[in-house]
């Protein structure tokens, strides 16, 4: 029996349902849920390089990947005991409201509306971006303002979707939008001529980009029509389960500022005298107790998933297809002039 209702649900989105929904735990808590499942039930997105991939042999891995394995190993000790739901921007909160997921972590936009009426709580930032436009070189425009009555391929059920709307309509664009529930079905239109355009997320449009067969004829206009803070969520009434999504995310961001990484991590402890690093780690106080995980969760995160400098090199830096440079940016540590900040591990 469904108790959606317990989520706040409203009818429209109830009628909405589409995933088989478990039996709704109205006492048992998220941490109790998936430790007796044995495995976190993590949501993503469909394939989108950068973020979450999926290669040859069924193994996923991504910028937002590493959310999902950082919390399994804050909770197991194992970033793998992960059971990965690839599922479309247009019905992921559903997935959640019902139960289905345990969270999400999939270029999501923390928005009022979102974070007040879905039945849902977000978490924190785990990357700053801003929505733009792609196009063809041999378009010849160097601004969106130059889009006037432009057809332009978009997500639905997508904040992209609402600020293209209303960049269309505050700039008197009349931009046409071509509107897709699938994100290939977007960007092989896309790449076929299908649109002029295409809007998204900066990040997400160049991992369409990374899509293409020729990688070299596009170009990311310079706009960015709006904030897209992109971060993990969860069902709301459960802070203890969203303390564990929010702590592990800033359990990495913490370590980066500290110089701790996976491969250093065990030398670090052994011969640091920082408090703040001992307690972080469990190696001394009992910080993990209100959070209902082992002493060692922050350590596990960080040795088998990294800090967040390591993520971001490896799934949205400069060597990669992302190419998304970090210098400068929000995505920056806040040590650096950027906006990643964990609160205090004490
Ligand atoms: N940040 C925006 C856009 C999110 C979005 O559409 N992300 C795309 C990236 S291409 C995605 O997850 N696509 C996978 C899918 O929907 O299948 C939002 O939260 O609405």
């Amino acid at each position: 029996m469904k108790k959606v209702s317990l989520f706040g649900l409203g009818a429209g989105l109830l009628a909405a349902l589409t995933f088989t929904s478990e039996p709704a735990f109205a006492q048992q808590s998220t941490l109790d849920i998936v430790k007796s499942r044995g495995q976190l039930r993590c949501q993503l997105g469909t394939p989108a390089p950068g973020w979450y991939e999926l290669s040859d042999s069924g193994k996923w891995s991504g910028f937002d990947v590493e959310n999902c394995r950082a919390v399994a190993a804050a909770v197991f000790g194992d970033p793998d005991k992960i059971e990965y739901q690839s599922v479309t921007s247009a019905v992921r909160f559903t997935a959640m409201a019902n139960g289905e997921s345990d969270m999400l972590s999939r270029t999501t936009t923390w928005t009022l509306f979102r974070d007040t009426q879905l039945g849902l709580d977000f978490t924190t930032v785990s990357f700053y971006d801003g929505q733009g436009f792609m196009v063809k070189k041999d378009m010849g425009i160097k601004s969106a303002l130059e889009l006037k009555g432009a057809t332009v391929c978009v997500l639905t059920g997508t904040t992209t979707e609402l600020n293209l709307t209303d960049y269309s309509r505050t700039n008197d664009l009349g931009m046409n939008a071509v509107v897709f529930e699938d994100s290939n079905v977007r960007d092989n239109t896309f790449f076929t001529n299908g649109c002029d355009a295409i809007t998204n997320d900066k990040s997400s449009l160049a991992s369409t980009r990374a899509k293409a067969p020729d990688t070299s004829i596009f170009t990311i206009l310079p706009e960015t029509i709006s904030k897209e803070p992109l971060g993990p969520v969860v069902r709301q009434n459960d802070s203890q389960w969203k303390d564990i999504v929010l702590w592990s995310v800033f359990a990495m961001v913490q370590a980066e500022e500290f110089g701790i990484t996976s491969a250093n991590i065990d030398k670090v402890i052994a011969e640091t005298t920082n408090p703040e690093i001992k307690r972080m780690m469990g190696v001394e106080g009992d910080l993990s107790k209100g959070l209902g995980l082992d002493p060692k969760w922050a350590y596990n995160i960080i040795k088998t998933v990294g800090n967040y400098g390591e993520n971001y090199e490896e799934f949205m830096g400069e060597k990669t297809v992302m190419n998304i440079p970090r210098a400068g940016s929000p995505n920056a540590l806040w040590t650096n002039g950027g906006m990643m900040y964990s609160p205090p591990f004490r």
